[in-house]
Order: C-alpha cells, then sequence, then structure tokens
C-alpha cells in the first residue's frame, strides 16, 4: 500500500520535473491567479462588503475558473514547447506538415 503511495508520488515529481519551466510558469501563474480570486472573495465575504460587488467577483471567478478560460491557458502553455529550438512552437509546425501533407 504504501509502496504504491511512493511510486505515485515519484512518478508525479519527475513530471512535474520533466515540464518546461516556461510551461510550469504558465500553470503556476494561473493557479495563484485564481487562489488570489477566491481569497478575494473570501476576504470580501468576511467584511460584509456590498452584495453587487460579491457578485460581480463570484462572475468573474466564474469566467477565471470556467472551460474557456482552461482551453485558453492550455493553449497558451502548449504553444510554449519548442523542443527543436527554432523559435517555432511545436504544435504549430504539426500543423502546417499536416496542410502540406494533404
Ligand atoms: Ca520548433
Amino acid at each position: 500500500m504504501f509502496e504504491k503511495i511512493k511510486k505515485l508520488i515519484v512518478s508525479a515529481r519527475n513530471k512535474v520535473n520533466s515540464m518546461s519551466p516556461k510551461i510550469m510558469a504558465v500553470i503556476v501563474g494561473y493557479f495563484i491567479a485564481v487562489v488570489l480570486l477566491v481569497l478575494t472573495y473570501y476576504a470580501a465575504w468576511m467584511l460584509w462588503l456590498d452584495k453587487i460587488f460579491m457578485s460581480d467577483l463570484l462572475a468573474l471567478i466564474r469566467e477565471v475558473i470556467g472551460p474557456a478560460m482552461v482551453a485558453f491557458v492550455t493553449f497558451i502553455a502548449t504553444s510554449l514547447v519548442d523542443k527543436d529550438g527554432d523559435g517555432v512552437p511545436d504544435k504549430f509546425e504539426k500543423k502546417v506538415g499536416d496542410k502540406n501533407a494533404e
């Protein structure tokens, strides 16, 4: 049981270590933004601020953690992958190759 958990942690750590630092920066930045927004929401709740402000903040949080924003962050993160180092993201290189093949 403990061996399985240990293996899981080690494999997760290896995956994080093999990630590009740029992608890590995008993901960490996104998480920090979400956490800050949620903390702001709770802080505003504790201080009994105006209800109109609260619903606006909640709408903003819903927008930021919504599928469109997650897709956008994923798109940005995958666009930063450039393993051959020619300055063109590998994702777009593949698309051009596919079009030429047609
Ligand atoms: Ca490239």
